[in-house]
């Protein structure tokens, strides 16, 4: 239930004291909501990790060993030594510098704003919860984007959309009476990992939260959250003129709807006056749009925009928009859609785009429109839930599939212009900039079903705040913040950790590969599924395998999706030398026999991928078994649970889809492989 906030006991005899005499007297002059937060945490923090009660003061004292404040209330002294770049720091960014004091050491915890020290404390509390020297600390922080955001598909009656965690863990019906506990704690742990919004409601949600009935309750969430740094923002959707507001039409350029609009902004500002803005799911997947009435998605964007901008509001603007019933490549639709608005739309607007171009695959290739818009703040949309990952049961570390996403370079203004720079805004110079991750919390005592599930919530916070921060950092934090620093249990830890998501690519949808899982659920293996519903969904549609091969042609020869991308990334894509093996089949259909770089056919590689996976979470058995005393008997026993059913379902995976396919291969299967039974 502490998440990586379990503020173990020091054991170690050097360090205890250390930590125990510097943390002793600690000066915080704030009188505001945040620094009662910030002194509450400390106390928690420190009695249980050195076993003190810390003397707090508002006023320096001679015994003063840490200073917690903003340049205005840190003491003169205590300025005098420190060296801030203020300006830098902007309203979220914090420093923390030791300095020498009357013979003695003191730590400065500062930046521009209360939550800036918020986040100054969590990293100091970081600092001893994974036992570094504190000595000689002299370290900035500043985000990098700045929007950071959880997309909650929670709907109103506690379902929670692709949750895998329970139920919402927005108790609507005892709202606004009841403030439950886990609401303060979900603050904690997203305030210590530097997130500061979260969208309340699912995408697909209906415009009832847009209702007083339900804004009352939001107002009292958005109270909690205030002290944390955190704002809070609604789904919008867009027919709720007529749903909720009598109107006959929700057309954006129809002067009613704009006032309806308008007004119904205005009196959410009454119940939180700090609100964040709408997340919007138009145009896709029976939501209704802006194309309802023909008109552009930037018109539909703009017309909410500016009902906000008065109140320095902002609009996530999904760029998840297809039809089924376009003959198009779905990857190619967003683009198709998007990229003739760059420029078009209002300031507030961000326009929130999924990493790839289909749907939170295990693996794709990054989205075309990330480099695409310049003239536009892009998001990125990180799926944190594993709708297409194992769901509750499997344990895959999504900071590597974060980081690699973030890392890859789209040459929109020559070499070096990777996501995270588009992400960042600083390839273009835009002022806002954010990241989203569709939460996987719930109302599981873990919060995340899948105790590891909570590492994928932590590190999309803390790529968020920097996406250039390494997965293996981030798991390595994690690890010795949620269960122990013994090296042994690292090391194994991060092992288990840093290959899980290969191992699932492996097991699920190898060399590119995708959507082929069963219908509807996204649970287990569907390359077969014949799907009556839409021709899209079908799986076949994505494998397009046959006797001649297998593979989605996305070249000149075929859908031609990869004339979206930069010239530098289309000819690495497009020349069967150069474009990497992980993307082979999202890019290529090519025959069974296929030579591959390791001298393998085509269908040896697809066999030996699969049964590599297989192979690889039974490693994770093992190093997990090696970890044993490191770890409670029941996260212990829980997680080895998970493993087994995860390596049970690898195999059924390896099995379904070799079975499947080898109707068209004809081949026999690769010494190495097993044999399905
Ligand atoms: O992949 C699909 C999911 C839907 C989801 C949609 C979206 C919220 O299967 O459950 O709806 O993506 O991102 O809008």
């Amino acid at each position: 239930y502490n998440l990586w906030l379990q503020y173990q006991k020091i054991e170690s005899p050097t360090l205890l004291p250390e930590y125990q005499k510097q943390a002793g007297h600690i000066f915080i002059p704030g009188k505001n909501a945040t620094s009662d937060v910030i002194e509450k945490e400390l106390r928690t923090a420190l009695e249980a990790m050195l076993e003190i009660a810390p003397q707090f003061t508002t006023t320096p004292k001679q015994e003063t060993t840490l200073f917690i404040g903003t340049r205005e209330q840190l003491p003169a002294f205590t300025l005098k030594a420190i060296n801030i770049p203020w300006e830098k720091l902007g309203t979220e960014g914090f420093s923390i510098q030791s300095i020498n004091q009357n013979s003695q050491k003191a730590l400065i915890i500062t930046g521009n704003s209360d939550v800036a020290l918020l986040y100054g404390t969590f990293e100091f509390l970081k600092l001893l919860q994974t036992q570094q020297d504190i000595s000689t600390v002299d370290l900035t922080s500043i985000p990098k984007t700045n929007i950071r955001v959880l997309n909650h598909w929670d709907n109103p009656d506690r379902t929670v959309e692709r949750g895998y965690a329970g139920a919402s863990i927005w108790d609507w019906h005892r709202l606004p009476g009841h403030v439950k506990p886990q609401y303060v704690d979900y603050a904690r742990a997203n305030a210590s990992i530097g997130i500061n919004g979260t969208v309340l409601t699912n995408v697909n949600a209906n415009a009832q939260v847009l209702t007083p009935y339900f804004l009352k309750k939001v107002a009292t969430l958005a109270d909690t959250f205030r002290p944390y740094g955190i704002k809070v923002y609604l789904t919008a959707r867009f027919s709720a003129p007529i749903e909720i507001g009598g109107l006959d039409t929700a057309d954006p350029l129809h002067p009613e709807v704009q006032k309806w609009w308008t007004e119904k902004v205005n009196e959410i500002y009454e119940y939180v006056p700090d609100f964040g803005g709408f997340l919007v799911k138009a145009d896709s997947e029976g939501q209704p749009g802006p194309q309802n009435y023909d008109r552009t998605q930037a018109e539909g964007a703009n017309m909410l925009a500016k009902a906000l901008q008065p109140h320095e509001g902002i609009v996530m603007w999904r760029a998840f928009v297809y039809s089924n019933e376009t003959p198009d490549d779905r990857a190619k639709q967003a683009y198709n859609e998007f990229k003739p608005l760059d420029g078009k739309f209002e300031d507030n607007v961000l326009v929130q785009v999924k990493n790839g171009p289909i749907d939170f695959q295990p693996r794709e290739p990054f989205h075309p429109l990330f480099g695409a818009m310049p003239e536009t703040p892009l998001m990125m949309e990180f799926q944190i839930t594993q709708e297409y990952l194992g769901q509750g049961t499997h344990l895959v570390f999504l900071g590597s599939l974060f980081e690699e996403v973030l890392d890859t370079d789209t040459y929109a203004k020559g070499p070096g212009s990777t996501v995270a720079k588009v992400v960042e805004g600083s390839l273009d110079q835009h002022a806002l900039s954010g990241m989203a991750g569709v939460s996987n919390i719930g109302t599981d005592r873990n919060w995340t079903g899948h105790l590891f599930g909570q590492a994928n919530w932590y590190a999309f916070g803390r790529l968020a705040w920097n996406p250039d921060e390494s997965a293996a950092d981030i798991a390595k934090e994690w690890l010795k913040m949620t269960f122990s620093n013994d090296e042994k249990f690292i090391r194994k830890g991060k092992s288990i950790m840093l290959q899980s998501h290969e191992a699932a690519v492996n097991y699920m949808t190898p060399l590119g590969l995708h959507h082929i899982m069963g219908w509807s659920h996204h649970y287990g293996p569907g390359p077969w599924v014949t799907d009556k519903h839409r021709d899209d969904w079908t799986s076949t549609y994505y494998h397009q395998a046959s006797e001649d091969g297998i593979g989605f042609d996305r070249t000149a020869s075929g859908s031609n999706a990869l004339s979206q991308y930069a010239p530098e990334v289309q000819q690495q894509y497009e020349n069967l030398e150069t474009c990497p093996e992980k993307y082979l089949l999202w890019f290529h259909h090519l025959p069974w026999n296929y030579e591959m770089k390791s001298g393998h056919s085509l269908w040896d590689e697809i066999a030996l991928h699969y049964q590599k996976g297989v192979h690889q979470t039974e490693q994770m058995i093992t190093d997990w078994k090696s970890i044993k005393t490191h770890v409670d008997d029941q996260r212990y026993q829980q997680v080895l649970d998970f493993l087994q059913i995860q390596h049970h379902e690898a195999k059924w995976w390896r099995d379904a889809c070799l079975l499947y396919f080898q109707q068209f291969s004809q081949m026999p299967l690769p010494e190495g492989v097993t044999q399905p039974e």
